[in-house]
């Protein structure tokens, strides 16, 4: 079953909304393999954004993402990755749709709530430099037969 990497930012936590952004994850019928509080280092913040250093904005997103706890999970589900970034919404929450948890919740593009996987490759890296296999748990729900 596909697996993804989703965590709610700092400002997720910080203002209330990790609950809230989880259940609809939750209510989407995905299931949560793992999951835990932690605060993200300078390293591990250099690693997981690799992808963006040099950037304009690099400095700060690395900045805002260890400034306080953020909550990691793996989720998993049919389709999750792309599931997962669609709920998030468009990186803009002034771009993104309504219903989304960036439309519904987000200002703006450096404080956008939530961060998911973009690929398969992405969330086969991310969930290793989050998680350790024994963090991972393999079950299943009774009720994932109906979604
Ligand atoms: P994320 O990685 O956090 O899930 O977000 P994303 O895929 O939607 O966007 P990405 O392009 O990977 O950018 C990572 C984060 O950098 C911040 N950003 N700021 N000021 C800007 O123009 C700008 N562009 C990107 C955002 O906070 C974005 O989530
Ligand atoms: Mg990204």
């Amino acid at each position: 079953m596909e697996q993804t990497f989703v965590m709610v930012k700092p400002d997720g936590v910080q203002r209330g909304l990790t609950g809230e952004i989880l259940t609809r994850f939750e209510k989407k019928g995905f299931t949560i393999a793992a999951a835990k509080m932690m605060m993200i280092t300078e390293e591990l913040a250099g690693t997981h954004y690799g992808e963006h250093k040099g950037k304009p904005f690099y400095e700060g997103l690395v900045d805002f993402i260890t400034s306080g706890p953020v909550f990691a999970v793996v989720l998993e589900g049919e389709n999750c990755i792309s599931e997962a970034r669609k709920m998030m919404g468009k990186t803009n929450p002034a771009e993104a749709s309504p219903g989304t948890i960036r439309g519904d919740f987000g200002l703006s593009v450096s404080k956008n709530l939530v961060h998911g996987s973009d690929s398969a490759e992405s969330a086969e890296r991310e969930i290793s430099l989050f998680f350790n296999d024994a963090e991972i748990l393999n079950y299943s729900k009774t009720v994932s037969k109906w979604v």
